[in-house]
């Protein structure tokens, strides 16, 4: 009998069929239809075995060989083994598996390098940005003096030169690249510039893309950012968390930040799953999977242009699109709904420059990580942008059954969970 005290899922139903239902209909919705955020994935089994481990018990305020309680020696191996991989695996000095998400992961490099009421310039969230890159609803922006460049109107692509303009004229302590709805890949080489120019921190937040540098498949931020932020779960494929790397100067100080600044007691199941999950991606088949994201993120924002949706920038470089519906008359919270009813998930979006606010918005964001998890290729984008484009013109809900059944057949052929029995 294995010595691994893990998942029962037996035992959880005896115990709690409320809770054990409540699992066995997620992956049934999993099952059902297509996963298009573009934040997500499918996990594999082997990090949802460490993350249902006995590893959340343990207490390890600290870190390896440096905790202050005892009984952490065989937690250690697990932060040291996903340190040690995330240094080979994105060719960093310095790694820290600790932040809860990708949120504690930059309000620790905001405690780490700013004092409050001190500057920051980053990407606006209306295009393209994060909240944590100083929206007046977060703490980035509550206690941070933050600064907005955004996208050029011609290109809809980041405009560099305001990113200049603005250093020089505000002088930021900390300037951060990357957000959450960036189609094309960042030029992390003109950002060190301007930083060294005003002696700035330079910061990647790369949650989206951080899955696809691992693979080889997108230049890295690594060589050029001082601090580079990212989430565990998106194309990562890792569990739901956060993670930074850093040049060797900033360690104790990125490292004090995240503990005991900003966090308390490291989630240990979570840190052990995600030393796996950057294990998985050091894989030739982990390289492989992100090159096919990005084919398929290309293919379907292609079959999407052909259905008459924009392409915000003209296309993608990366894992996922931003559509402008404005030319088939419909919002993005429409697009949203109707593509639910038929079982295709994904999300509204705002645009660059979108008229309508966010709770409307013009756009649809959508990606390919999960997709291409399940192994469909360029064939399967095709249909979902053909079933996508029947969606969203379904003004009256008639049409929503019919294209559910078209969504059950295709992911028939390619299912998430293959291994699972829930049905
Ligand atoms: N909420 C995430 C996303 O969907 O991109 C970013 O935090």
């Amino acid at each position: 009998m294995s010595q691994f005290y893990g998942p029962d899922f037996d035992e959880l139903q005896a115990v709690d069929p409320e809770i054990a239902a409540v699992l066995t209909d997620e992956v049934a919705r999993l099952r059902g239809g297509l996963q298009l955020i573009a934040s997500e994935n499918l996990t594999s089994p082997a990090v949802l075995a460490a993350l249902g481990s006995t590893l959340s018990n343990k207490y390890a305020e600290g870190y390896p060989g440096k905790r202050y309680y005892g009984g952490c020696e065989v937690v250690d191996r697990a932060e040291t083994l996903g340190i040690e991989r995330a240094k080979a695996l994105f060719g960093a000095d310095h790694a820290n598996l600790q932040p809860h998400s990708g949120a504690s992961a930059n309000l620790a490099v905001y405690g780490a390098f700013l004092a409050p009421g001190e500057k920051v310039l980053a990407m606006s969230l209306p295009h393209g940005g994060h909240l944590t890159h100083g929206t007046k609803v977060s703490f980035s922006g509550k206690w941070f003096d933050a600064v907005h460049y955004g996208v050029a109107k011609a290109t809809e692509d980041i405009d560099y030169d305001q990113v200049r303009d603005l250093a020089r004229e505000h002088r930021p302590k900390l300037v951060i690249a990357g957000g959450s709805a960036i189609p094309r890949l960042i030029d992390f080489a003109a950002f060190r510039e301007i930083c060294d120019e005003i002696g700035a921190i330079f910061m990647v937040d790369a949650a989206h893309f951080i899955g696809l540098v691992a693979g080889g498949a997108i230049p890295s931020p690594v060589p050029y950012a001082d601090v580079v932020t990212f989430t565990t779960h998106k194309v990562l494929r890792g569990p739901r968390g956060g993670m930074l790397v850093c040049k060797a100067e900033h360690a104790a100080k990125l490292d004090k930040a995240v503990f005991p600044m900003m966090q308390g007691g490291p989630l240990m199941h979570a840190v052990a799953a995600k030393a796996v999950a950057l294990k998985e991606a050091a894989t030739p088949e982990f390289q492989a999977y992100t090159r096919q994201v990005i084919t398929n993120s290309i293919a379907l924002t292609d079959g999407l242009a052909a259905e008459g949706m924009r392409p915000i920038t003209g296309g993608t470089d990366t894992h996922l699109a931003l559509l402008d519906l404005q030319g088939i008359g419909v919002t993005g919270a429409e697009a949203e709904a109707r593509c639910a009813a038929a079982s295709i998930v994904l999300n509204k979006n705002a645009i660059p420059y979108d008229p309508q606010p966010p709770s409307v918005a013009s756009g649809i964001r959508v990606g390919t990580p999960s997709v291409t998890t399940q192994g469909m290729d360029e064939a399967a984008m095709k249909e979902i942008a053909g079933l996508i484009g029947r969606a969203v013109r379904d003004t009256d809900g008639t049409a929503a059954a019919g294209i559910a059944a078209d969504v059950s057949t295709l992911v028939a052929r390619a299912p998430a969970y293959p291994r699972s029995t829930a049905h």
